[in-house]
């Protein structure tokens, strides 16, 4: 039997079961659905988030920053449930009016500031603590090249490719096939770049790795949608070489255990940190 056409209507309603693994969180307006005040630790910096990329971005920084020596970016760090709905709840969405994570609070300056947006935050972390932001004018442009082609092309990964290979109730070639030839794309303007240079802009890392590596070195090194061998991931060698020396770095290891259950015996992963010592 030939399969029905999808003719969209002339307005488009909200069909809450239209399955998927997002159908329960996903809706069409935003705001509070429910009163919730946030916890709050007693570091310096609030975070609150879930060790996603865009969670884990957060957390690498600043296990960066604390091991560059900042004491004051020691911070606690609270587990927003999104499959849960926690991102609805009041505290959070006084946070961060977008309802995603992370969001970040800063206590120590007066007033308190709110920073959401991963991107956002790791520019006022960078910027606070003077490190891993170049403060020269071109340098400091092709960094937040960086990471501003991260912020706009990891939507097509995640929302676009991951969203219709991994989490569709059914497969549908076109999406697929949209996505894959993009993300495909993005790992090859990536390989190109990393062809001639140690980091993404040169022989320093900085923050434009840590947010580019979060999602395409975790695409390359960790299977993420289970696509390794679909998108053919180990043809891109350059970003390989690259994700793997980032992975390996100390803070990195940290910050990737922060805010996720584990997923096996060996993963040391914490729903929460409140202390350094938390991840020795
Ligand atoms: N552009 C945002 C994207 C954040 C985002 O998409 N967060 C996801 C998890 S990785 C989220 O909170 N989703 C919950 C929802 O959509 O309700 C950023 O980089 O901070």
């Amino acid at each position: 039997m030939a399969e029905e056409k999808y003719t969209p209507p002339e307005v488009w309603e909200w069909d809450n079961q239209s399955g998927g693994k997002f159908t329960n969180i996903n809706r069409p307006i935003s705001g509070a659905t429910h009163e919730k005040d946030l916890p709050r630790g007693k570091h310096p910096l609030q975070l609150y988030s879930l060790g996603t990329p865009n969670g884990m971005k957060v957390t690498v920084l600043l296990e960066e920053l604390l091991a560059l020596g900042h004491e004051g970016a020691e911070y606690d760090a609270f587990l927003i449930n999104i499959g849960e709905g926690d991102q609805f709840g009041s505290g959070f969405v006084a946070v961060n009016p977008n309802s995603k994570i992370p969001a970040l609070l800063d206590v120590s300056t007066n007033p308190v500031t709110r920073v959401f947006e991963s991107g956002a935050i790791m520019v006022y972390l960078a910027e606070k603590f003077g490190e891993l932001l170049p403060t020269e004018a071109s340098a400091r442009a092709e960094c937040m090249s960086w990471l501003f082609w991260q912020m706009g092309s990891a939507p097509y990964l995640g929302g676009g490719f991951g969203h219709f290979y991994a989490y569709a109730p059914e497969k549908f070639e076109y999406p697929i096939n949209r996505f894959a030839m993009e993300v495909k794309r993005q790992l090859d303007v990536l390989d190109k770049n990393l062809e001639s240079r140690r980091y993404l802009c040169g022989d320093d890392y900085n923050i434009s790795d840590i947010a580019v590596s979060t999602w395409y070195g975790t695409l390359v090194l960790k299977n993420l949608y289970n696509a390794t061998k679909f998108l053919d991931v180990a043809s891109y060698k350059n970003v390989t070489r690259w994700a793997k020396e980032i992975a390996d770095r100390p803070a990195f290891k940290r910050g990737v255990r922060v805010n996720r259950a584990p997923s096996g015996p060996d993963d040391k992963a914490i729903i929460e940190r409140h202390d350094s010592s938390d991840l020795d």
